[in-house]
């Protein structure tokens, strides 16, 4: 079961395991896996309708999508494709309504709970088919564009210049609009489908269906690996809850150490047994250094981009070690200072000091060590859902 197995990998630190789990998982053995396709775009541009005709009805039939041109769709709808496995198609409300204005509709809909979009325009691309767009590139989803009503367009174009009317040409123009506005957001290869609800067999209806029909196992694909940061973050905060609770013994250990009257052994002391655990957490959550390195080449990306998303602590272990022992250092030097004039008094303070500090620094490390974990994992899933488009 991958789901497991990448589980456990995360858990071991071995993050170049966990991904190539997933590099390796042959393409047919995501068929089982469910994928929700959202329809959404603009009231009244033909969702309801194009739901109704990907699954074969006519409006008005048992199990037929409303299509009314009221502004009252309020609810989403699950209809489960009749033809491709596991694919449920939702008939969302119209974006740019009284009840869904632009502006909340994607917080009110929670788009990010769908992991494939269909947007629907009946019109020239418009500004809130750009921010729908904006939107899902966000999440890093994919989306086709359905450009609806061809036949109304066609109809309007026949009457208005008879001699001249081309259908073909009619039917480039308007996919070249949309494809000009998707591209304008960003978005390398759009897929723009000009379509009448109402001529299923006409213009880029079969088509439509035959690219989502071979798209299908891509997309489910695709909406595992970005599925799996999910997973991944209970586990990781497992690991890090486990490590806690030993941190008060690395920290009564310090103590200890911080008051033995040597001067300047307490530093060296505390440098050293922060340094040891430090690295430790790098490497057993697998951001080490190595495991990066080992991580970007699986990935097939350069170490720095994985390098860029850990922010926490500074860009490199080294990095996080120097700002965290100076302040460590600092803090136990200055009790020592005391300590030299009143022995006692001064080991109890540079103990203390050796205590609290480390005890909250390595608090604060291994949280922020965890946090680039999530990150790194995250980039590379996103890698590797880049080299699969
Ligand atoms: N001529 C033509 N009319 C269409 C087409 N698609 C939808 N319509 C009509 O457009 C109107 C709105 O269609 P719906 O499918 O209800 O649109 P919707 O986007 O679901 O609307 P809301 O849910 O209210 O946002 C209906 O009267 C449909 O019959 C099409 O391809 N061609
Ligand atoms: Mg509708």
């Amino acid at each position: 079961m991958a789901v497991n197995e990448f589980k456990d990998a995360v858990y071991k630190g071995r993050l170049t395991h966990a991904i190539s789990n997933v590099q390796q998982r042959p393409l047919e053995l995501f068929n089982s896996h469910t994928l929700s396709i959202a329809v959404t775009g603009e009231s009244g541009s033909g969702k309801s309708s194009l739901i109704n005709a990907m699954r074969g009805l006519c409006a008005g039939d048992e199990g037929a999508a409303e299509t009314e041109m009221l502004d009252t769709m309020r609810e989403l709808t699950a209809y489960p494709d009749p033809i491709l496995p596991g694919v449920t198609l939702w008939d969302l409300p119209g974006v740019g309504t009284f009840y869904f204005p632009l502006d909340t509709y994607c917080e009110q809909l929670n788009l990010s709970q769908y992991e494939f979009f269909i947007i629907v325009g009946s019109q020239r691309f418009r500004s809130d088919h750009a921010r729908l767009v904006r939107e899902i590139q966000r999440t890093g989803k994919r989306f086709y564009f359905v450009r609806s009503k061809a036949d109304v367009d066609l109809d309007a174009s026949k009457r208005q210049r008879p001699p001249s009317y081309n259908q073909k040409r009619i039917l480039k123009q308007i996919r070249e609009d949309c494809r000009r506005g998707i591209a304008a957001e960003g978005v390398g290869h759009p897929q723009v489908f000009v379509v009448s609800s109402r001529e299923t067999n006409c213009y880029d209806f079969p088509l439509l269906r035959q690219t989502l029909q071979t798209d299908l196992l891509i997309l489910k694909r695709h909406a595992f690996l970005l599925s799996l940061p999910a997973v991944a973050l209970p586990i990781v905060n497992q690991k890090k809850a486990n490590l806690k609770g030993e941190i008060w013994k690395i920290a009564l250990l310090s103590c200890l150490l911080a008051a033995i009257p040597v001067p300047g052994i307490a530093f060296l002391c505390t440098f050293f047994l922060f340094r040891k655990h430090l690295f430790q957490y790098y490497s057993s959550f697998g951001v080490d250094d190595r495991s990066l390195s080992a991580l970007a080449q699986q990935v097939g990306r350069p170490v720095r981009e994985l390098m860029a998303v850990m922010t926490s602590l500074g860009t490199t272990p080294m990095t996080a070690l120097k700002l965290l022992s100076d302040l460590v250092g600092t803090a136990v030097m200055g009790a020592e200072y005391s300590w030299k004039r009143l022995p006692v008094f001064g080991a109890r303070v540079s103990g203390g000091v050796a205590l609290v500090t480390t005890y909250f620094m390595l608090r604060k490390c291994l949280a922020s060590v965890a946090d680039d974990t999530q990150r790194v994992l995250s980039k590379a899933l996103e890698a590797e859902r880049e080299n699969t488009i």
